[in-house]
């Protein structure tokens, strides 16, 4: 047998398997085109690390919200990213303020914004989940919360993205615009590399996964839209726009700028559209023609993603430019896709 077709049979029997345990959730229909769980998808090709990260708690069987949670941790801490966590590009005033959101398969979510200081802002986010009769903490609130849980406060900052800012600094010109285009004029073979002056680098990490159960949550961090005005939050902590996630249905989360995001409540409408019966895919589509017939012109020029997963382990992605890719990691092994875009 072909792995390929090798894998969709033990996936095939694996949803069998579901379903002769005597757990089938409403509306779960076990037929063709299953593309397996546990299954972790994440925005962005270098979040290729993070799903295998992820991989370690849901290929042996463990919980979805504990795998994306760990999974974000991984750019989180890496300096070499600089879009989220540690190295992040900071704000207008060179203050890195992070957004993070987490939300699980009861519809239990949490979330900071505008977090200074904190390594993991999305520890943090589960907490809030877990320990406050809240969903949201921002700025100062969400500091004193992570420090009386524990937390060390660090500077995030890193030499390089300090050196970056203080380039930024000469023309200060905030102009989110055309990011993948330019990206690839100055750095045809990846989509890293901060060009000064330009709200380049889009890595935040917007991550969906069902686990062996059939069970999905998410997570979402980033440090936003590098040289923002100090206080700024985007789409990312929003739940329903940064991130939704219905266990009924499945998940989306959501990567660009966020502003257009939030205007559609993007996530949320995402993952509506799949309840209607569209594919992952489709439904992404659809946001996305949604926002650019609400914004027209002003949003052409901008880029945005979303990715989402629906309960059979489908799963797609769409943008309005060319360059987002998104990564997914299954039984059948780690696979970096670049997502069909309207531009
Ligand atoms: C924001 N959506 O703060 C984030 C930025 C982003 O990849 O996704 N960058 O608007």
């Amino acid at each position: 047998m072909s792995s390929r077709r090798k894998f969709l049979h033990t996936s095939f029997l694996g949803s069998l398997g579901f379903a002769i345990n005597g757990k089938p959730r409403n509306g779960e229909i076990l037929y063709g085109n299953v593309t397996g769980k546990p299954i972790v998808i994440s925005t962005w090709a270098p979040n290729i690390k993070a799903n295998a990260e992820a991989w370690t708690i849901l290929g042996k069987g463990g919980r979805a919200l504990d795998a994306v949670e760990a999974g974000v941790k991984i750019p989180e801490a890496d300096p070499a990213d600089q879009s989220v966590g540690y190295g992040g590009l900071p704000d207008r005033d060179g203050k890195v303020t992070l957004d993070s959101c987490i939300m699980d398969e009861y519809g239990n979510c949490g979330s900071v914004m505008c977090l200074e200081h904190i390594m993991h802002p999305i520890a943090v986010a589960r907490l809030v989940m877990e320990k406050t009769p809240h969903v949201q903490l921002v700025g100062e609130g969400a500091l004193q919360f992570a420090l009386a849980n524990g937390f060390k406060m660090e500077n995030l900052l890193t030499p390089e993205s300090e050196r970056v800012w203080r380039e930024w600094l000469k023309t200060s010109k905030y102009d989110p615009m055309i990011i993948d285009k330019l990206l690839k004029e100055k750095n045809p073979s990846g989509n890293s590399t901060p060009v000064p002056g330009q709200l380049n680098n889009h890595d935040t990490i917007g991550m969906i996964a069902m686990d062996t159960t059939g069970n999905v949550s998410g997570a979402c961090t980033t440090s936003g839209m590098a040289f923002k005005m100090h206080g700024r939050v985007g789409d990312s902590p929003i739940i329903g726009a940064g991130l939704f996630v219905d266990n009924e249905v499945g998940a989306a989360t959501a990567t660009g700028v966020g502003e257009e995001v939030v205007r559609i409540c993007g996530s949320h409408t995402v993952v509506e559209l799949m309840r209607q019966g569209m594919s992952p895919e489709l439904a992404c589509k659809k946001a996305v023609e949604r926002m650019i017939k609400l914004r027209k012109e002003k949003a052409k020029n901008l880029q945005v993603g979303f990715i989402a997963l629906n309960k059979k382990g489908q799963f797609g992605g769409y943008a309005i430019q060319k360059g987002f890719t998104y990564c997914v990691q299954t039984k059948e092994g780690s696979k970096v896709y670049e997502a069909k875009h309207m531009v």
